[in-house]
């Protein structure tokens, strides 16, 4: 009876072990919704992404939308049925995910949010939202250019171009930004068009607010430096000098961004980081864990004017 209560015990713990070896080690399998490649910032994110997974030991399924809503659905769809054990993606704009999640939580797969966020009541759909500040953004773009036409009576004439319509990004920027300058008349926005935060478009839209307003205009805020680096080679086109004839004022502060500040060409970047890829790692092993994740998880960064960018450059990672 003991020898038969002693076998069991052994059969019992052995079976336990392997029990626990084969969960450490099985893999962690994350299927990531990214955007596209719209810009220098997404293709630093793509990067950071893979490379963090790689370095977490954390198998990745890695989908570019082309920056269409459809296709990042699908995408997240085809998570779903291949049985991921995470989802995560940042969603190309703030509207029209409620189905899609509501299928991810049917199915018990947790979501992360990364970069953007959505709109939704529901906010059970994810379980965290880890990203920049972007109506902190927007006011810091405002605060600089606010600080440097001090001495200025104005009036001040600011053409903007936003980011992709119904994007996190777009809104909220602009957001922080109206903010800042709404009690101060000396400010108007005359002209504000997207760019869909890409170089083509930044370039086009600016050829266009150059041949309505002329040298009317004072101010380009660009939602990206993707998008004032396009504007940039329009306002040269005009015969104008950016940076000087027309201030630039831009957000994302990528290394394209620092090539233009060390040129005398744009004006201020407002950091916005995408390195996210070893925060997202260890949230889903967190995750994994068993561990609850805080609900907004936030991106520390800064302003960088055209007088600090040599010094910067060499620090800059994306
Ligand atoms: O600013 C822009 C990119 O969502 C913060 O998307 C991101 C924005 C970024 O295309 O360059």
């Amino acid at each position: 009876m003991n020898r038969l209560y002693a076998v069991t015990l052994v059969m019992i713990s052995a079976l336990a072990l392997t029990g626990s070896a084969v969960r450490a080690d099985k893999k962690i399998t994350l299927g990531f919704a990214q955007i596209g490649a719209e810009s220098e910032w997404r293709t630093a994110n793509t990067k950071s992404i893979k490379e963090a997974a790689d370095a977490a030991g954390i198998n990745l399924k890695f989908s570019d939308a082309q920056q269409k809503q459809e296709n990042q659905i699908k995408a997240i769809r085809a998570f779903i049925a291949q049985k991921v054990d995470v989802i995560a993606f940042s969603p190309v704009v703030e509207t029209g995910w409620e189905p899609v999640l509501k299928e991810a939580k049917a199915a018990k797969i947790p979501v992360i949010l990364t970069d953007r966020a959505v709109n939704t009541k529901d906010d059970s759909l994810y379980v965290t939202f880890m990203g920049s500040d972007f109506v902190e953004e927007g006011r810091r773009a405002a605060n600089w250019l606010v600080d440097k036409t001090k001495d200025n009576p104005g009036p001040i004439n600011i053409v903007e171009l936003q980011g992709t319509v119904g994007s996190a990004p777009a809104i909220d920027r602009k957001k922080g930004f109206e903010e800042i300058i709404k009690d101060k008349p000396k400010y108007k926005i005359i002209r504000s068009q997207t760019g869909d935060f890409t170089r083509a478009k930044g370039k086009e839209v600016m050829e266009a607010f150059l041949k309505a307003e002329g040298k009317k205009i004072n101010v380009l805020f660009a939602h990206n430096d993707d998008m004032a680096i396009g504007a940039i080679q329009a306002i040269e086109a005009a015969g104008m000098k950016p940076g000087k004839d027309i201030l630039i004022v831009s957000i994302d502060g990528v290394k394209g961004a620092f090539q233009a500040m060390m040129a005398g060409k744009l004006n201020v970047s407002v950091e916005c980081s995408p390195l996210l890829g070893p925060q997202l790692m260890a949230a889903v092993k967190d995750l994994m864990a068993g561990k609850t994740l805080p609900k907004r998880i936030v991106t520390t960064e800064g302003v960088f004017p055209m007088e600090t960018a040599a010094k910067e450059f060499p620090n800059r990672k994306y």
